[in-house]
């Protein structure tokens, strides 16, 4: 047999070689009109390109291999390579995938121009058509096109074969924190147009109406014919003309041939409704391209939206407003496909991110599948689009390197062609964490040459000197830089960029602490705009766990809550029997792999509220936060909430009140009156009507305000029977099933883990307290005990005073902390109560999990949960399911029995079926056996989540201070 030239090139070690036969890279939407070729198609894995097994069973297009039990499973690695040959070269073990299948050509399509479209394949696509070689394509995550009017017969039957590599010197390239997979991932469709085409179309639509469409046409067939045409029809009706000076300077033109016809269209709108995250206004535009008698050779449908950006000054502005960027980093993921995601998939994810008040997102870190665009521009988002390039591993070599240039301006001129023309597209990004060398000037220098439209960024360029104006990227957007390190350079007078983090607060398990705090700086700081969490998608692959394969999309439905079915799991690095990984790391979103919010969404819900509360001396404001919209679309309900326990409601009148602007209203509830009166004033906040993202009705956020405060008073001891204390001065109580004692661990959290907390108080001995008690003394009915805790860090003393009162015990406590311990995760009490007790209600800030820097979102109320649902099912179990600002509680059996406990002052509770010692010995959430009883902690403090699993830990105002730290607790059993 002959030999296979695209084999014989060795493209896989290649970098020079980005494609070979690919068409250009264009912004005309073929989708539509095409012949889909997804389904089912031969497939034969091979163990290295060139090789063959001759063994061929199916595969489903599109679709990783690596999810179809075809024998190469997923591996996850952050950033080091899962294997260590060194750029270009790339493992002789390489998974090859033979993807073939034939295609009946339409007899209509003779004379026509004929293109096969791959939408994605990774790492390297070799393509040959009925045995001829067709092309080469890399970058796993944009289309490539190749023209077979020459290779195929219309009428007649044509075989396709696809051939995937795994691994090449493009992997070096493609090294994201993800995981990693293999095969066609995207779409695959032919289409077919005139031998007259629209080769490219390019639209300008600016805020004041005007609209500029910038025509490319070609023929495949040689020299354009004379006459052609161009016309534009906005909305079926406002016609756009042809721009004739630019027709006739081009006519002029000695540089310009017969091979490319160019055309310029040219209309103003006015009273145009522009374009914003807030008003995704959209205006349909058609493009045809006419031959000489009139007739429409060929037709482009785009959606165009009216808007500016531009950077002045420190600040980005849209449409002129300094808008903020709330923003989340997105990676294409699904649980059952891994990567392969629909149209109505990603519509989910907008919806979620839309309702949970995110207004933008970064594609991190490769241009996201082209439907989460449209929908970006329908919906409403600004988009940070990135370019497919992460040298992780290798960033210092390969940023010089001039074998990879050409893959660097590949990679990014081709994104820009791709999505030029939309309007939710506000910054183009030349890549993630590659370092920072003259293969990203080179691609700057492309960019900033073709679109000058938009600002361009790229962290490793800005990374060293945040003042350096000459280095490619107009926005300093670093990473996890700590709040003070951003105030500080607001503050510099050196700023002479926007600041908008292109990552911040890691959402890795229980997380996002601070969150707060970052906003309440972005939004008083001139200069900080904003940021992108990281991230989106907690990436846990739905695995069986009999035999450790992915459940594929046999999967549908095994999940729900955050939760996989019986005999599945959330799969992370490691779980698929990789030796090289990196373990949870992947799953570290704000919400679990079946897009269910993690509470952390609350928090940022409430944060990026479009309505905001003040009340001060005696004046509640409403404050609009939005940047172009009024409070008209909003519908909202006064809550007043009583510490007595009563809640009363009323429709609440929003005010007329501009964007940015506020209003004064009145209290629409009579003041409480006593200084024991805490009461809440809530704001609940729904869409008036139905929008895009959000059914009429459905909750925005919810602000509150206090407007008393409140003292509780203190319970009356009574002469009552005696606490009863065992020899050990351990409470016994019929309601008990553990006695209270001191706690001062937590099962770590992510944050705790990878920040080295964790280690710490593991040395100290924090999750095995030995106690000792050292005195037991009785006086009167009361008893007070005091214990001893040994720790690696000094002896902690323990005092309980148990005192009865009307109905129940009062119990006074108070830890003294030597000098060491000076960062504990919590200092509280823990106890265990006897089964059966399944619904906990109380008065604090709820319902969704809070900690002590992530309680913004969690208004106070009184609020009731089953205990099951109190629980967070982080994917590595994990400290879960506090509630923050508790003042009272009580967990009871459906017959009413139960416990109250009322809190001398409002403290982090939590009520749980697992101790913090079973948490810690499960690696997924499967593993973990429901106690009978509840585990109840009463915290008179816990320490702040902080996001130390990669960047800063809590503040020091959310740590706990060593020395004496008493509270009190009063236990009753109604
Ligand atoms: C940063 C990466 O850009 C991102 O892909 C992810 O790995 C994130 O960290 C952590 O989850 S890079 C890191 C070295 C700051």
């Amino acid at each position: 047999m002959r030999r296979d030239p695209l084999i014989a090139l060795r493209p896989w070690e290649s970098p020079e070689v980005t494609s070979w036969g690919r068409m250009p890279m264009n912004a005309v939407d073929r989708r539509n009109d095409a012949l889909s070729l997804d389904g089912s198609w031969h497939f034969q894995m091979v163990p290295a390109p060139g090789a063959s097994s001759g063994e061929w069973t199916r595969i489903e297009v599109p679709g990783a291999w690596t999810m179809q039990d075809v024998g190469d499973l997923p591996q996850y690695t952050n950033f080091r390579m899962p294997w260590g040959e060194f750029p270009p070269t790339s493992p002789t073990a390489n998974p090859t995938g033979v993807y073939e299948r034939s295609v009946d050509i339409p007899a209509e399509w003779a004379g026509r121009r004929i293109v096969l479209q791959v939408g994605a394949a990774e790492s390297v696509l070799l393509v040959h058509v009925n045995g001829h070689p067709v092309g080469i394509s890399k970058d796993s995550h944009l289309a490539a096109e190749f023209d077979l009017s020459d290779v195929v017969r219309p009428g007649g039957s044509a075989t396709l074969r696809l051939t995937v590599i795994k691994w090449s010197d493009a992997s070096h390239i493609e090294d994201q924190d993800q995981w990693w997979h293999a095969g066609i991932t995207r779409s695959v469709l032919l289409y077919t147009t005139d031998a007259l085409h629209l080769g490219d179309v390019t639209v300008r639509a600016r805020r004041d109406g005007r609209l500029r469409v910038d025509c490319q046409v070609r023929n495949a067939s040689g020299a354009l014919p004379e006459g052609w045409y161009v016309t534009g029809a906005l909305e079926g009706h406002q016609l756009l003309a042809q721009d004739t000076e630019f027709d006739r300077l081009n006519a002029e033109d000695m540089r310009v041939s017969d091979f490319l016809g160019e055309a310029r269209l040219r209309t103003t709108v006015r009273d145009v409704r522009p374009w914003t995250a807030e008003t995704p206004e959209l205006y349909e535009l058609t493009v045809r391209l006419h031959r000489a008698d009139g007739s429409v050779a060929d037709t482009s449908h785009h959606r165009v939206g009216f808007r500016d950006v531009e950077i002045r000054g420190r600040d980005l502005l849209v449409n002129g407003e300094r808008v903020f960027i709330r923003g989340v980093n997105r990676h294409d993921f699904h649980p059952l496909t891994g990567r392969t995601v629909t149209a109505e998939d990603m519509r989910a994810d907008l919806v979620v991110m839309k309702r949970f008040g995110f207004n933008a997102i970064r594609t991190a870190h490769y241009p996201n599948d082209p439907a989460l665009l449209d929908l970006a521009d329908e919906l409403g988002f600004y988009v940070v689009d990135e370019a497919n390039i992460e040298s992780h591993d290798h960033a210092h070599e390969i940023a010089d390197d001039p074998r990879y240039l050409a893959a660097f301006v590949d990679r990014v001129s081709r994104m820009v062609l791709r999505d030029k023309n939309h309007p939710s597209v506000i910054i183009w990004s030349l890549g993630n964490e590659s370092d920072y060398g003259a293969n990203h000037d080179a691609a700057a220098g492309w960019v900033r040459r073709h679109d000058p439209s938009r600002p361009l960024q790229y962290e490793g360029a800005a990374k060293l000197d945040w003042s350096d104006e000459t280095v490619a990227s107009d926005i300093v957007c670093p990473m996890y830089a700590p709040i003070e390190d951003c105030v500080a350079h607001a503050l510099s007078g050196k700023q002479t960029k926007p600041l908008i983090q292109c990552e911040y607060s890691h959402a890795m398990g229980n997380s996002n602490g601070t969150l707060a705090d970052h906003w309440a700086a972005i939004e008083s700081t001139p200069g900080l705009q904003g940021g992108f969490i990281w991230e989106f998608w907690d990436h846990g692959i739905l695995q069986r766990v009999n035999d450790g394969r992915p459940a594929g999309r046999a999967g549908v439905g095994l999940y729900d809550n955050g939760v996989a079915a019986p005999g599945h799991r959330w799969a992370y690095g490691g779980d698929f029997g990789e030796t090289i990984h990196d373990g949870a790391f992947i799953a570290d979103g704000v919400v679990f792999p079946d897009r269910t919010p993690k509470p952390a969404m609350y928090e940022h819900r409430e944060i990026a509220a479009p309505v905001r509360l003040t009340y001060a001396q005696g004046v509640l404001l409403v404050h609009n936060r939005q940047h172009f919209r009024t409070l008209e679309w909003l519908t909202a309900e006064w809550h007043l909430v009583r510490a007595d326990g009563g809640t009363e409601s009323t429709p609440a009148e929003l005010p007329d009140v501009l964007p940015c602007e506020s209003a004064a209203v009145h209290v629409p509830f009579p003041l409480p009156e006593s200084p024991e009166g805490e009461a809440w004033l809530t704001l609940r906040v729904t869409t008036a009507g139905d929008e895009a993202w959000a059914p009429r009705g459905t909750e925005v956020c919810l602000p509150q305000v206090r407007l008393g405060a409140g003292t509780t008073a203190a319970p009356v001891p009574v002469a009552g029977p005696p606490a009863e204390v065992d020899e050990e001065g351990l409470l016994v109580h019929p309601i008990l099933a553990a006695p209270p004692v001191l706690s001062l661990w937590r099962a770590p959290t992510d944050n705790d883990e990878i920040g080295g907390m964790a280690a710490r108080w593991r040395d100290w001995g924090l999750d095995a307290l030995v106690r000792k008690v050292v005195d037991v003394r009785r006086e009167g009915a009361g008893v007070t005990v005091v214990a001893e805790y040994a720790t690696g860090g000094g002896t902690v003393r323990h005092e309980q005073l148990i005192t009865p009162v009307a109905g129940g015990l009062r119990i006074e406590e108070s830890a003294e902390l030597p000098d060491t311990l000076d960062d504990v995760a919590r200092v509280g009490t823990v106890f265990e109560t006897v089964g059966g007790l399944d619904v906990l209600e109380w008065y604090g800030q709820g319902p969704w999990e809070s900690y002590p820097d992530r309680s913004a979102g969690a208004p106070v109320g009184h609020h009731s949960l089953a205990v099951d649902e109190l629980f967070t099912p982080y994917l590595r179990p994990q400290e879960s399911g506090g509630r923050h600002g508790v003042r009272r509680f009580a967990l009871s059996a459906p017959d009413a029995t139960g416990l109250t406990v009322e809190l001398g002052a409002p403290s982090q509770v939590s009520a749980t079926r697992h101790r913090a010692e079973d948490l810690a010995a499960a690696a997924h959430h499967d593993e973990l056996v429901p106690r009978p009883g509840c585990v109840v902690h009463l915290d008179a403090a816990h320490r702040g989540l902080g996001t130390a699993s990669c960047g800063p830990d809590t503040s020091s105002q959310y740590l706990i201070a060593p020395g004496i730290h008493r509270w009190t607790w009063t236990l009753r059993v109604p």
